[in-house]
């Protein structure tokens, strides 16, 4: 079949299938694509020509497309994905945020950069980046250590290897994530002789592997022994939609279940064993169990510093750990027993092998609820608490909505507070936290699931950093819901800053104060109410948090993508979740209120531990 190495691409793409528990769907149901020279009439052309077999949405910055590939895919628990074409240069290093922000969060997207000219005839094409030391080089090769998957199509005969590498690693739940093909231009448009067998329907099959017996029998060894256990559930549980057998097995076995920023909803917040968050942002009724734990059951978690609480979470002198984990990268951390499997099956291998076990925990977590519903109605002034905001979100949203977050002071908030009532609906993207995903995460996970409605959070800072997807959302008739979180800077780092003795330096959007030199002047006249009035969205102006009750349902009754726009406090109270988290301060300082925050900081410092499993010993110490 005589056709250029695009249109071969496209007829490929439109091909694959996945399946898993017999539910077969296409594999790229469509692609984001914003078209330079590099790829107009290349990928652009075969577009073109049938858009039958692909339908495409045009971004408005290829940062944002990633994004909204990664909320899709992440919405649809890694059975589908999105591909995305960007033109040479800058379009394609656009993408470099979002390969990462996908890989680090274990979520399949298809990147199809376009590359300088394979025949070099032209070169150095417009946006070309020359290395005196090798023409082989491009910007493209950034994608490398983002990627788990690369390849470049210099001729056409290396299509057919890159494409089914590429499917193989996108539908290996051990090793998906952002997966680089990158695309010559002129090798895009060339045409070649393709066998009939490239363009055969082919079914990727999403695996879920069941663990050894051996490593089984270890970890329910470990797990019978346990007096204090607790579980912390992953966003792995999502993403093999285990959360039927973890609940079963939380109920056969009495383990109390605390869960990630990825993992929430695994368990549904009035669920008697969900005890919450664990580590830095998580609630004090996890981390007080997480203390006291000696066998901690990882289920789908990368384990990260906020999961741990920079390994202090964990403080039972001989706490062991069962990591129940698809990939061993996973699976091996924390020196734990590993069990290799799929979340589903291997919780349903364990609540088996664990017949007649019954943990013995008790806890209370009846202050920590009064505790939340109080800061869901502080009643804080002048201006609201962020903290009320949330509440009337949580309490005034349908169970069903998703709220879509990524950074800033909010995602620790959602994970203290926040009371999953859905398994989907909460999708804070706390891996890689980019400012920026807020709004195109949200497009991405709206198109995944238009039967619900999408909250996008998003703070000034993060609206600034990236809100040009709304208009992507507009013209696309997608319709999101916006609230946009006015406080004039960085309330998290601002927080931070304070925290660690740096006072609230460089966290604030002010005019630069003639006298004092520094950027503590008043505050700016920025109205992003009117900037996202201009991009085309209706937007509520509320200034108080009665106002913001009755907007929701405004905002949720519309049809078109609506914004509610709020100020709030930044330093209004928030409850403690009686955690840490490790952000080193200056160990010499002539300021008074760093050296006083580096006293506190090694205080902290001593509670670490290298888990290494033998947890008592602190960093440097010796065994016991
Ligand atoms: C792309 C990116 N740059 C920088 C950061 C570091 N950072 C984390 S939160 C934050 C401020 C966020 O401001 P805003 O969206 O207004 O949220 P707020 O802290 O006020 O809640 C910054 C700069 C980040 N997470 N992502
Ligand atoms: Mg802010």
């Amino acid at each position: 079949m005589r056709l250029t190495v695009a249109q071969a691409l496209v007829r490929f793409l439109a091909v694959q299938y996945s399946e898993r528990d017999g539910v077969e769907q296409r594999l790229v149901p469509g692609m984001f694509g914003i078209f330079g020279h590099g790829n107009v009439a290349g990928v652009g052309q075969a577009l073109l020509e049938t858009p039958e077999l692909m339908p495409y949405h045009l971004a408005r910055n290829e940062q944002g497309m990633v994004h909204a590939a990664v909320g899709f895919s992440r919405m649809r628990n890694r059975t589908q994905l999105l591909a995305c074409t960007a033109s040479i240069g800058p379009g394609s290093t656009n993408m470099l945020t979002g390969a990462a922000l996908a890989t680090t969060n274990r979520v399949p997207v298809l990147l199809l950069p376009s590359d300088v000219f394979a025949t070099r005839v032209a070169s150095p094409v417009l946006q070309e980046l020359e290395q005196p030391s090798g023409y082989d080089v491009s910007v493209n090769d950034a994608f490398r250590p983002l990627s788990k998957f690369f390849d470049r199509v210099w001729r056409p005969e290396q299509l057919p290897a890159a494409l089914l590498g590429a499917m193989r690693v996108l539908t290996d739940p051990a090793e998906t994530g952002a997966v680089t093909i990158a695309l010559p231009q002129d090798v895009q448009a060339e045409a070649f002789d393709w066998p009939e067998e490239l363009f055969a329907r082919r079914v990727w099959h999403l695996p879920r592997p069941v663990p050894e017996p051996a490593a089984l029998a270890r970890a329910v060894e470990i797990i019978r022994s346990a007096r204090r256990p607790l579980l912390v559930a992953g966003g792995g549980v999502h993403y093999s939609e285990a959360t039927d057998a973890l609940r079963a097995f939380a109920e056969a076995t009495a383990i109390p279940v605390a869960d990630t920023q990825a993992g929430k909803g695994a368990l549904l917040w009035d669920h008697p064993q969900a005890v919450g968050g664990v580590g830095s942002t998580g609630s004090p009724v996890a981390n007080a169990l997480a203390r006291d734990a000696d066998v901690v059951i990882g289920v789908g978690t990368r384990w990260s510093d906020f999961t741990t609480a920079s390994r202090t979470a964990f403080q039972h002198p001989g706490v062991r750990f069962v990591n129940l984990n698809v990939a061993t990268l996973d699976a091996a951390k924390h020196s734990g027993a590993m069990l290799l499997a799929d979340a589903r099956a291997g919780l349903d291998a364990l609540r088996t092998a664990l017949a007649g076990y019954r943990a013995d925990v008790i806890w209370d977590a009846s202050d920590w609820n009064a505790e939340v519903d109080r800061s869901f109605h502080l009643d804080h002034a002048p201006l609201p608490s962020q903290t009320e905001v949330l509440g009337a979100l949580n309490e005034l949203t349908d169970p069903r909505d998703v709220v879509v977050q990524a950074a800033g002071s909010m995602p620790g908030d959602l994970q203290m507070l926040w009371r999953a009532r859905d398994a989907k609906g909460y999708h804070v993207e706390y891996a890689y936290s980019c400012m920026g995903y807020e709004i195109a995460g949200a497009l991405g996970v709206k198109m995944a699931a238009p039967d619900r409605e999408v909250w996008s959070l998003v703070g000034d800072g993060s609206y600034l950093m990236m809100a040009s997807e709304l208009v992507t959302a507009v013209s696309e008739g997608i319709k999101l819901n916006l609230v946009i979180v006015q406080n004039h800077g960085f309330a998290s780092i601002g927080a931070l800053s304070e925290s660690l003795g740096s006072q609230r330096f460089g966290t604030r959007y002010r005019y630069r104060d003639a006298a004092s030199g520094q950027l503590d002047g008043d505050v700016l006249p920025v109205d992003l109410a009117a900037n996202a009035a201009s991009l085309g969205v209706d937007v509520i102006r509320v200034t108080t948090i009665a106002e913001f009750r009755d907007a929701i349902a405004t905002c949720r009754a519309a049809t078109r993508t609506t914004a509610i726009h709020i100020e709030t406090d930044p330093l209004a109270p928030v409850p403690s979740p009686q955690s840490w988290w490790d952000v080193p301060v200056a160990e010499v300082s002539a300021l008074d209120s760093t050296t006083a925050a580096r006293k506190t900081y090694e205080a902290h410092k001593r509670d670490q531990k290298p888990l290494l499993g033998k947890a008592t010993t602190p960093f440097g110490g010796t065994s016991p």
